[in-house]
């Protein structure tokens, strides 16, 4: 529900700065209404929370649940970017000074041409809105987060995939100067990961660019970053500078790393347990004890047609 939220918000991780270059670019836009919306919240000085009223014009989005949300301040510091560190604690001091503007995103690959757009003006382009989504990692541990962002087939739509394009991958930022973590080949950088083009397109895959209300903390993957509520959270790349689309299926970090225990599908299911604990029980953070974890993170209903015939034990 809309009012069940945390009452301390703090929003020390916005700079005005790149708030006030998005609002200057929002207004000469013609599509902007909803998106303005969104940036007034963090202008005007003091970074404080203004309440929700300013989003009356801001499009309710689909497949929004009702289950309570996780609070503000577990969802953004509680956070896996291993650029910057594997302690999930720690990220959100580490990425606080990541510049997220200007953010050219390079479309490439399998598509009628190659292009470059700035985030600033995928914000101006595409009406937001709000998706209250089921969210689990890997790990076993899930939470309720009110993303904000736009469908990924309608920016998938402007790329213009060619016919032999069956999948798209997104490369996410690698810069050892502002990322301490990518000293440590933790995994292989830069952090990439793909899906299956249907799966891109189906319309609960959604482009983030902010959550709770406010531009993307950089702990979460300011400025733009996936959500794709029935996979592991890890398929959701955080930050995200290239998108290329191609007739084979990519390699991926975490798949690569570690192919026995990260599948590219990475679906939630907890009849599939990972190699080192089970798959079937979740804790919520912010709950006491553990509860089920439902198939395709209770996506079941929306996209199980995506995978019929498929051995979901082997495409793990
Ligand atoms: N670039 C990048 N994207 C990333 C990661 C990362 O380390 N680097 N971690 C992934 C993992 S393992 C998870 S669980 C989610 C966490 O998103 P959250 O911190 O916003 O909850 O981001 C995913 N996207
Ligand atoms: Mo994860």
């Amino acid at each position: 529900m809309l009012t069940q939220r945390a009452p301390d918000l703090r929003r020390s991780e916005i700079t005005p700065k790149k708030l006030y270059i998005n609002r200057r670019k929002f207004i000469t836009g013609s599509t902007a209404l909803a998106g303005m919306a969104f940036l007034n919240k963090g202008l005007g000085g003091p970074m404080r929370h203004q309440g929700r009223s300013q989003f009356s014009i801001r499009k309710r989005g689909e497949y929004t649940i009702a289950d309570k949300l996780t609070s503000y301040e577990e969802a953004t510091s509680y956070t896996n970017y291993y650029e910057f560190t594997t302690g999930k604690r720690s990220v959100r001091v580490l990425s606080k000074d990541l510049r997220t503007s200007p953010w050219p995103i390079a479309i490439e690959g399998e598509v009628e041409a190659p292009f470059k757009l700035d985030v600033e003006e995928i914000l101006a382009r595409f009406p937001l809105e709000e998706r209250i989504y089921r969210w689990r990692c890997v790990e076993a541990w899930s939470m309720v987060i009110p993303w904000i962002g736009f469908p990924l087939k309608d920016l998938i739509a402007i790329c213009r995939p060619a016919s032999k394009a069956k999948f798209v991958e997104f490369t996410t930022l690698y810069d050892p100067d502002q990322m301490p973590g990518v000293k440590k080949k933790v995994l292989p950088w830069p952090y990439r990961e793909a899906l299956r083009l249907d799966e891109a397109r189906h319309p609960l895959t959604l482009v983030a660019v902010g959550m709770y209300d406010e531009a993307l903390p950089n702990q979460n993957g300011a400025p733009l970053r996936l959500v794709v509520p029935w996979k592991y959270g890890f398929k959701s790349a955080k930050s995200i500078v290239r998108i290329r689309f191609t007739e084979k299926r990519p390699k991926t970090a975490w798949n690569t790393a570690k192919s026995q225990e990260y599948g590219f599908y990475a679906n939630v299911n907890p009849k599939v347990d990972h190699p080192r604990w089970s798959q079937a029980r979740e804790r919520r953070i912010g709950e006491e004890g553990r509860r089920p974890t439902l198939m395709f993170n209770g996506y079941e209903d929306q996209v199980a047609g995506l995978y019929t015939g498929m051995d979901l034990k082997k495409n793990y």
